[in-house]
């Protein structure tokens, strides 16, 4: 795969720190997204952490993903939380959503939230089958046994995604909350959240993520968690019937990112289904195409980066942000386009933007008005993105791409604490430290 792994006593020690860092938060049928800013399991930081936890126990990876499946929706959406009924610490938490209180679609236990996140759970599966096979014939065996369940579900999850949030064959995924992007207060939905309006009635509420992360900077604002509330009343209004949401919502939005995550999952399920004798193969790989091409046709030739599309205004979110990589990890472009977003990646704009502290894709470029680089989703990196790009580079046979990439997160993460993300221009760790996700990145960056 990648070349030449760093190690040594450094890549070691930073691996059984990283194991540690998810034994901690297991809680023995889940891992926590994070010990206390998020003590549930979250949609697609299961993916990763489930990846995380095949480098150390291949069964225990299996366990996590099925802890997620148990929360799956009648309609097969697998939803962006699975809450843990013992944790009463964040907010919002299952009350405020109140999804089987309004829709028999929703599980009455476990307890979830009513909306979804990027699709990484195929990928992660297919790496989990790889990861087993290099163990050895026990492990293998014990995830093939597997592997015809996990199918089924996964099945349901991306034909969910197909019929509910692309029914026009358009080959871009819709999302109805900037949470399901995975990348809350990104410039990429300031237009459109400026248009969601506070509702008068809005429950009265009390953050808890401020408490656990100290500065405020760090985090989204109030009136930010003002819109995303309202929009959580807004969809329960519409008792989370997606095809009421799409006409009454008033935030819809195409998401590249989601979208290039789903055109690689159904490639990489389309594989599953191939090993299995499944008779989906042709469906899949059919939906991978059609995302593939979706994607690869939202590039900006003015930005040279891939943009969301507002659904209820039609114009195009021209934010410069990580996302707009997305046809690196799922391919579609031709030779010269790709070579020429390859060129951006590697410019001033981006991981050659000569005040990085380490050459990694900050979450908004540093060139961007937009900018700002303690502010969550609006600057810092975040290791896992740049697991995720390195990953699917890899995945596409662009190890030349990948390979720096890789060693600057590893440089990053060096210092052990594991944070959700850091100040790109000094590596300051900020927002959770011991963050599962970036431990499971650790372990597979190292591999
Ligand atoms: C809301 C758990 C999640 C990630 C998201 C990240 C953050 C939640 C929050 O934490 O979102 O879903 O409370 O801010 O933005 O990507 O899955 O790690």
């Amino acid at each position: 795969r990648l070349a030449a792994r760093p190690a040594g006593v450094r890549g070691a020690g930073l691996a059984a720190r990283a194991a540690a860092v998810l034994r901690g938060n297991d809680t023995g049928v889940m891992v926590r997204a994070a010990p206390h800013l998020y003590p549930h399991q979250w949609s697609w930081d299961a993916a990763f952490v489930s990846v995380g936890l095949a480098h150390l126990d291949p069964g225990r990876a299996c366990a996590e993903l099925d802890h997620l499946f148990r929360g799956q929706w009648r309609t097969g959406m697998l939803p962006h939380i699975v809450f843990d009924p013992d944790e009463t610490t964040y907010f919002p938490g299952p009350d405020r959503w109140g999804c089987a209180e309004v829709t028999d679609d929703a599980p009455v236990a476990p307890r979830t939230s009513g909306i979804c996140q990027p699709p990484v759970q195929a990928l992660a599966v297919e790496r989990i089958v790889t990861l087993a096979e290099r163990r050895g014939p026990g492990a293998a065996a014990r995830v093939r046994a597997w592997l015809p369940g996990a199918y089924r579900r996964l099945l349901a999850w991306h034909r969910y995604l197909v019929r509910e949030r692309d029914p026009l064959r358009t080959g871009l995924l819709a999302i109805h909350h900037g949470w399901e992007s995975g990348m809350d207060n990104s410039p990429r939905w300031d237009g459109p959240y400026s248009r969601v309006a506070v509702r008068p009635d809005l429950a009265p509420y009390r953050r808890r993520d401020t408490r656990v992360v100290r500065d405020p900077a760090q985090r989204p604002t109030h009136l930010e968690y003002d819109r995303y509330l309202s929009l959580v009343a807004e969809l329960r209004g519409a008792r989370y019937d997606d095809a009421r949401i799409r006409v009454t919502t008033s935030f819809l939005v195409t998401d590249v990112l989601a979208s290039a995550v789903l055109a690689a999952a159904s490639d990489a399920l389309a594989g599953i289904a191939r090993s299995l004798g499944a008779g989906e193969v042709a469906e899949l790989e059919e939906h991978a195409e059609r995302f593939r091409t979706g994607v690869a046709g939202s590039v900006d030739a003015g930005l040279g980066l891939a943009l969301d599309t507002d659904l209820r205004t039609g114009e195009p979110l021209r934010a410069e942000t990580a996302a707009g990589f997305a046809p690196l990890l799922c391919g579609g472009l031709g030779a010269t386009a790709e070579r020429e977003m390859v060129a951006l990646l590697r410019s001033e704009r981006w991981t050659g933007h000569p005040g990085l502290r380490h050459a990694v894709l900050p979450s908004t470029s540093p060139a961007s008005p937009a900018f700002r680089p303690r502010a969550y989703w609006r600057g810092p990196s975040w290791p896992v993105v740049d697991w995720l790009v390195v990953w699917m580079l890899g995945r596409r046979g662009r190890a030349d791409v990948a390979g720096p990439l890789r060693r600057a997160v590893l440089d990053e993460l060096a210092g052990g604490s594991f944070a959700e993300y850091h100040e790109p221009f000094t590596g300051e760790p900020l927002g959770s430290a011991a963050q599962s996700w970036t431990a499971a990145a650790a372990l597979d960056l190292l591999l």
